[in-house]
């Protein structure tokens, strides 16, 4: 096991909860290092589902450390009803650890997400409105207020001061928004402090103390590739780095340190919000993704935009991430489809386009040059080993492996722990 990286390879949503879960199973320690609570892992236990936005899902493990990263942006309300909700179902949170120098989600991050992008219009992003992008900026803009700081009531009394009377001014001037109370907010932060505090660590000495006691130690990536700020689809990502090179940023510790990045892809291609979307379908075949997929999203409830797999942007998690090996997850969800198509290459402005182009106005023009598979119209339900999978599924990975350069070492058929296949 050692210490791998998982990461998603399209836009979010490629179930690295499942394979998180999988893979927690041998490790030692779990980190989130980046991302808030926009994130949405389902995990299901024996008919049991899980849901959580910032809490790792190796926490359903009574021995795993779980650590919240430095990269990661916490939102202590979300944070808070989630260590209720595991105590509520009988999970220790004993082994949660918080990053002291993440940042904090502030209720004016909130409030300004939602009136930025109402203010976008037809420019808007589709945000979770959940505050990210927001509190990020501040992080950026050295005005954040990071978790050490709300361990400190007297310091955070003046950061609350000047913080809430310069985004009162926006909120009022900007948005025509009620102010916020800054004694409220003190108030409601101090709470939280007081909850959270047994939990606060200098997480980037934690994780390098378990690496020297050879710890296994798990980096998940929430997100995907296609949403990373830096080489995602700009604007239409989101503010914190989910590739690879984020787990280093995002928990303190050195790139030969981690010994391998596994990519999580679906069998297909979904992506919540705005933005350009080749593989994209609108008629009656994304409607079926959709259904038989339950494509909606775990934070938001919305409703995700389907498509056929996309090839392009897999070689692209391939070189952005360095990915040593893809889970494909969701295969089941193409069973009853009669014939299958795989985006092998773009056509650009009358041009083959092999690359993924990072101007996301290219991008938009892309036209998917797809090779048709045959369907296997058969369940796989009960598959448990690639022997077990009709022809048409086990042809239909081999040429994805193909065209990414990588091989598949997990394929998922379902969301329970049992319906999953380890390539030998
Ligand atoms: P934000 O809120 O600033 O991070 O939004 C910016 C863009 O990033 C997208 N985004 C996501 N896309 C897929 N899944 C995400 N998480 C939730 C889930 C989504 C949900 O796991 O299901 O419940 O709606 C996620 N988080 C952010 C977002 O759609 C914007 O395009
Ligand atoms: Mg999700």
């Amino acid at each position: 096991m050692a210490n791998v990286v998982v990461i998603g390879a399209q836009w979010g949503d490629e179930g690295k909860g499942k394979i998180t879960d999988l893979l927690s199973k041998s490790a030692d320690v779990v980190v989130r290092y980046q991302g808030g609570v926009n994130a949405g892992h389902t995990v299901v236990v024996k008919d049991q589902t899980f849901k959580l936005h910032l809490i790792p899902s190796g926490i359903l493990y009574p021995d795993t450390e779980c650590i919240i990263g430095c990269g990661t942006v916490i939102d202590p309300k979300v944070l808070i009803e989630e260590l209720d909700q595991l105590t509520a179902w009988g999970i220790s949170t004993k082994n949660l650890l918080i990053s002291e120098t993440a940042h904090v989600t502030m209720p004016y991050h909130r409030v300004i997400d939602r009136a930025a992008e109402e203010k976008r219009g037809t420019h808007k992003i589709g945000t979770t409105g959940r505050g990210i992008g927001p509190t990020y900026a501040d992080k950026s803009e050295r005005t954040g207020i990071r978790i050490i700081d709300l361990m400190n009531p007297e310091s955070l009394k003046k950061q609350l001061q000047w913080a809430v009377a310069h985004k009162n001014g926006i909120l009022e001037k900007l948005y025509g928004l009620p102010p916020l109370n800054t004694d409220d907010v003190l108030e409601e932060y101090l709470a939280y402090a007081k909850r959270l505090r047994p939990h606060v660590v200098d997480s980037s000495l934690k994780i390098y103390d378990a690496i020297r006691r050879k710890r296994n130690i798990l980096f998940e990536g929430a997100q995907g590739t296609l949403l990373d700020l830096d080489h995602g689809t700009y604007p239409y990502v989101t503010s914190s780095n989910p590739v690879a090179g984020g787990a280093c940023v995002g928990t303190g510790i050195g790139p030969t340190m981690i010994d391998r990045v596994i990519g999580v892809a679906k069998a297909y291609t979904t992506r919540v919000g705005e933005g350009p979307f080749p593989t994209e379908l609108y008629g009656e075949q994304g409607a079926q993704l959709c259904d038989r997929g339950a494509e909606f999203g775990t934070t938001t409830g919305r409703q995700r935009r389907c498509g056929w797999f996309d090839a392009v942007i897999g070689r692209y998690a391939v070189r952005i991430n360095g990915l040593d090996c893809l889970a494909i997850t969701k295969l089941d969800v193409l069973d009853e489809m009669d014939e299958i198509e795989v985006c092998i290459a773009y056509e650009l402005d009358g041009q083959r386009c092999e690359d993924f182009p990072s101007d996301a106005r290219k991008f938009a023009r892309c036209k998917p040059i797809y090779k048709t598979m045959p369907g296997w119209n058969c369940s796989t339900d009960a598959c448990r080993s690639l022997d077990d999978l009709p022809k048409q599924a086990l042809d239909y990975l081999k040429f994805l492996a193909e065209l990414m350069e990588v091989p598949i070492a997990i394929v998922s058929l379902g969301a329970k722990r049992e319906q999953t296949i380890i390539v030998e």
